[in-house]
């Protein structure tokens, strides 16, 4: 049988994507496609493993032995749902180690919200309402990504994403409902993580440059700015609840269409982050290094017992 050619081949990629039959590790799909899913799905891996820096920050001064092991348990999911991604990445034929350098020279990106400091306890509380609140809304369209994969591993992450979702709103309801201290800790945090949560959806729609490609092979289903809407529309109920004041004074709902309309979001500012200037780029990036540094004797340590254990299921591979 005649080899098909590469436009015959994409035809049928596009094709099978069309009919939504998912696309697996071993078929056979464009280098583009390969790559894009590589660039979103190993970013998505270093925004968890960043991400357990701000809150891993307030592990050691959790108000409660509660709290504290609600914090460890969560700061331990994203770890978890680093690995897991990190895994799904390598199935597009990419090892680990060159992700992790990758991060580690500040060549990757990561999310832009975990270079923010978390300066008190409600922080932790904005970050699971907020932050985690954001990523649901954005992964729950994942789950429904062309690659099989990637697609199955949001399903799981959803649901521990919509557990640490739960805990931040009530750590949040706790203090609005606490001390005026409390409420005004509640009040402080919701104001310096209200825009910066609306910066993680990405740039605009008619500024980002990937998306149109992404959605026509469905690794994104829903665009920047619809996600965004959406997450506005949930959360400022949630807000008015905690009886706490939303940081936008353009803030209104349009009772035509029952959505809110919201002012500009900084730019430059979501700009610069993604640079490297952002409050806490620097900080982060020497922990992480310093965290690889620190761990070799680990990786070196794992990497001999499993020589060992393959020298001994197969000892004929002995040099
Ligand atoms: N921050 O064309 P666009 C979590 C980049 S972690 C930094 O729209 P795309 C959690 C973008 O990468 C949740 N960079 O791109 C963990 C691209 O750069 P390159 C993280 C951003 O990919 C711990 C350029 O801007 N979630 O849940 O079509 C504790 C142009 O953008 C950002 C994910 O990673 C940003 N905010 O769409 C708590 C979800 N936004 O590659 C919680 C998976 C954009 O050209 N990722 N950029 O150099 C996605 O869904 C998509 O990648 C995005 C961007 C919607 C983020």
């Amino acid at each position: 049988m005649q080899a098909l050619s590469i436009v015959e081949l994409e035809q049928r990629f596009q094709a099978k994507v069309d009919a939504e039959i998912k696309i697996e590790p071993k078929d056979w799909m464009p280098d583009t496609y390969r790559h894009t899913l590589i660039r979103q799905i190993s970013q998505h891996a270093h925004s968890e493993i960043v991400g357990m820096l701000p809150e891993g920050n307030w592990i050691t001064r959790a108000p409660s032995l509660r709290r504290k092991l609600i914090l460890l348990a969560k700061v331990q999911d994203e770890a978890g749902h680093g690995l897991y991604l990190y895994s799904a990445a390598e199935t597009l034929g990419i090892d680990r180690e060159t992700l992790v350098q990758e991060l580690l020279s500040g060549k990757a990106k990561y999310s832009s919200i975990f270079n923010y400091p978390t300066l008190t306890w409600a922080d932790i509380g904005a970050i699971g309402w907020l932050v985690d609140g954001a990523a649901i809304m954005n992964q729950v369209a994942l789950c429904r990504c062309s690659y099989g994969l990637y697609a199955r591993a949001m399903d799981r992450i959803c649901k521990e994403e919509s557990f640490h979702q739960r805990q931040g709103y009530e750590i949040m309801l706790v203090l609005a409902q606490g001390t005026p201290e409390q409420r005004q800790m509640a009040q402080d945090a919701l104001n310096r993580w209200w825009w910066p949560s609306l910066m993680m959806f990405g740039p605009k729609d008619a500024d980002s440059p990937h998306s149109q490609q992404s959605m026509k092979w469905k690794i994104k289903r829903v665009s920047n700015d619809e996600l965004r809407q959406r997450f506005v529309d949930i959360t400022v109920p949630q807000a008015e609840y905690l009886g706490l004041t939303v940081p936008d004074p353009e803030l209104r709902l349009d009772t035509n269409t029952g959505r809110y309309h919201y002012g500009e979001i900084d730019w430059t500012e979501f700009k610069e982050i993604i640079k490297g200037n952002g409050p806490c780029n620097r900080q982060r990036m020497r922990t992480r290094q310093k965290a690889y540094t620190d761990g070799e004797w680990v990786r070196e340590a794992a990497m001999a017992h499993s020589q060992k254990r393959a020298l001994k299921m197969n000892p004929t591979q002995a040099t």
